[in-house]
């Protein structure tokens, strides 16, 4: 480990504003993966919090090629962005901006992101997502792409367990309630609510998807990470997700779903906490 890395003009990092305190709301996955990866680096960064109806906005002013496509093809303007105001280097991808700290700030922070190891995680759905994820070509870090590939359709495949709960900030709430109805072809907001049977069967999918998952987290059983005691980006991309779960889900829900399989995610969600500050 090495001391902490500092940055003359500050990194800029766009994440999704949510309703006040957004530092117990911020619930995007993606920018949660790299807030993590920011504070595993010990970088130095300040947020700036856009509303949900202004991303495409913010993101073709700064001049960000979309990194997504809706299903119909045109282009699906996301957060999480940073700008390296050192360099006015812009990433609009967080898988490309952990890649990006890991290659300026090899030995910051925690250390190495992506130390080698196997991720072999697989999943196969027949669970339609709403909207289809990135494409990637190959790279440099292929096993955690590819996992991190997995892993967001893993979860993206029952997100609508969480999707009802979304804190939207009540500002811009109803705009952004509009603009998801209008993408699902639904009536209204109250069609989000998965409930009742419907409910508890897609938990229990979402439950033994889990359960594929923490074999890998079973190989070194020193925990709380894939590596032991050595945290690396692959936990943090499950963690990124573990943190919109705690954000949206019912707390009961959360209680229970910290608890499936030997409470190993929720001992993963706890030991990241570390890198979880909002700043
Ligand atoms: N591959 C992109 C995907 C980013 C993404 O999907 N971001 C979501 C939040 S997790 C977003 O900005 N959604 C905006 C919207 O739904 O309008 C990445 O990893 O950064």
């Amino acid at each position: 480990m090495s001391a902490p890395s500092k940055t003359s003009g500050a990194m800029i990092f766009y994440d999704i504003a949510m309703r006040p305190p957004i530092a117990s709301t911020c619930c995007g996955p993606n920018p949660w993966k790299s807030r993590l990866a920011l504070n595993f680096k010990n970088i130095a960064y300040s947020s700036i919090w856009v509303p949900f109806p202004n991303i495409a906005q913010v993101r073709c002013a700064l001049g960000v090629d979309a990194c997504r496509k809706f299903g119909d093809g045109t282009n699906f303007y996301t957060l999480p962005i940073l700008i390296d105001s050192n360099t006015n280097f812009k990433i609009g991808d967080s898988f490309d901006i952990a890649v990006y700290l890991q290659t300026k700030y090899p030995n910051s922070g925690s250390g190495n992101l992506f130390p080698p190891q196997k991720l072999d995680f697989v999943f196969n759905h027949d669970l339609a997502l709403l909207v289809p994820l990135s494409e990637r070509k190959e790279s440099e870090h292929d096993e955690y792409s590819r996992f991190n590939t997995y892993v967001d359709a893993a979860f993206s495949a029952h997100v609508s367990l969480m999707a009802h709960y979304i804190p939207f900030d009540p500002v811009t709430a109803e705009a952004s309630k509009a603009e998801f109805i209008r993408r699902a072809g639904v009536k209204s907001w109250d069609d989000f609510e998965v409930k009742g049977e419907k409910r508890e069967k897609l938990k229990e999918s979402f439950r033994l998807m889990l359960g594929d998952l923490v074999k890998l987290f079973l190989r070194d059983t020193s925990g709380p990470f894939l590596l032991g005691e050595q945290a690396s980006y692959a936990d943090l991309i499950v963690g990124g997700w573990l943190r919109m779960m705690h954000a949206t889900l019912p707390e009961n829900e959360w209680e229970e779903a910290r608890g499936w399989h030997g409470g190993i995610f929720g001992r993963l969600h706890d030991s990241l906490e570390k890198y979880a500050e909002v700043k």
